[in-house]
Order: C-alpha cells, then sequence, then structure tokens
C-alpha cells in the first residue's frame, strides 16, 4: 500500500470512530420484595466513564449494596443472576478501590419514604469491551455493603450486603437524541410521585 493509501484508510477509521455515538441502556428492576426501580446507563466513548441516573422505590431506609452481577439471568428472579460481574478474579471492594469487582458500584441511599436517587459516575465498567455490562444484572441488595472492610470472608466476596431484593438486566437502548430526552423525563415524574 502506498503511504497515501494508507494514510486515508487511517482517515477513514479515525472519522468512523470518532463519529461514534454515545451509548445508552437501560434496566428496570423489580423482584420478590416491592421494590422497583429504573437505572439509565450512558457512556459517550470507550474509554470514558459511564454514568447512571434514575431511581428506586419502596427501599427501607438507609444503605443498599449496589453492584452488576455477572449474568443477564433472571429465570429463578435476582438469585439466578450469578455473583459480582468480575472478570478479574479480583476481591470484593469500594468503587474507589483499584481491587474491586468490575461489578461493585458500592451503595445506594434511601430516604425515609425508601426513595433512591441514582447519580453515579464510574471508571471501571464499560458498555462496551472487556469490562462491558450490557447483559448482564443490576441488583439492589437489603443490607449495605461493607466495602470489602468487613474483617471476615463474605466482606472480600459480597460486602456482606444480603439478599437480593430487586434486578433488572442492562439492555441497549437507541443510539442518539431520542434515548438521552427519555432518560430525562424520569426525574419529573418521579418527583410527583
Ligand atoms: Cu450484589
Ligand atoms: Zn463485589
Amino acid at each position: 500500500m502506498t503511504r497515501l493509501a494508507s494514510q486515508l484508510v487511517l482517515l477513514a477509521y479515525v472519522s468512523i470512530r470518532t463519529t461514534n455515538a454515545a451509548i445508552h441502556a437501560k434496566a428496570v428492576l423489580s423482584g420478590a420484595s416491592p421494590v422497583k426501580g429504573t437505572v439509565y446507563f450512558t457512556q459517550e466513548s470507550e474509554g470514558q466513564p459511564v454514568i447512571l441516573t434514575g431511581h428506586l422505590r419502596s427501599l427501607s431506609p438507609g444503605y443498599h449494596g449496589f453492584h452488576i452481577h455477572e449474568y443477564g439471568n433472571l429465570t429463578s428472579g435476582c438469585a439466578s443472576a450469578g455473583a459480582h460481574h468480575n472478570p478479574g478474579s479480583k476481591a470484593h471492594g469500594a468503587p474507589s478501590d483499584r481491587d474491586r469487582h468490575v461489578g461493585d458500584l458500592g451503595n445506594v441511599w434511601a430516604d425515609n419514604n425508601g426513595n433512591v436517587r441514582i447519580n453515579i459516575t464510574d471508571s471501571t465498567i464499560s458498555l462496551q469491551g472487556t469490562n462491558s455490562i450490557i447483559g448482564r444484572t443490576v441488583m439492589v441488595h437489603d443490607k449495605k455493603d461493607d466495602l470489602g472492610k468487613g474483617g471476615d470472608t463474605e466482606s472480600k466476596m459480597t460486602g456482606n450486603a444480603g439478599g437480593r431484593v430487586a434486578c433488572g438486566v442492562v439492555g441497549l437502548l437507541p443510539t442518539g437524541r431520542d434515548s438521552f430526552k427519555l432518560s430525562l423525563t424520569v426525574f419529573p415524574d418521579h418527583r410527583n410521585r
């Protein structure tokens, strides 16, 4: 290939890459408990952080473990979603820890009415590539995640977050502005409830 031809190929490749639209995804959470919710995921491009927004309701007040579990299999409810998504075979930890499961998103906080407003930015999960969470399950737990600092074996595996109260499979949304507008409409609706 001539130098000009290879430069043209490179230019075409770069322009395709940079015109890639942001990726949007959504999970609708429910389970055996009354807890319900919706989580939206947005990633501008590969290597960029993933932004999570959305809401949960009917939780007990306080902190609740919040993770990505490895399988999108809800055949037996939240129980069949597998363990925390952990492609690197690491120990359980806090979202800010270097040593953490990819799926470790820490805790969400429910107010006295049991409502959670989710606003999380995470640079470890992705909506594409090795750490992709598309087709996996977002899980909310009964208890607080101790972030691997509980001093026992279970802490390094699950954070002692207890039962699985609600979950939903992370699925792709259409790319572009329509899905982003969709995510913005969640909040006014939620406030009026
Ligand atoms: Cu979990
Ligand atoms: Zn974990």
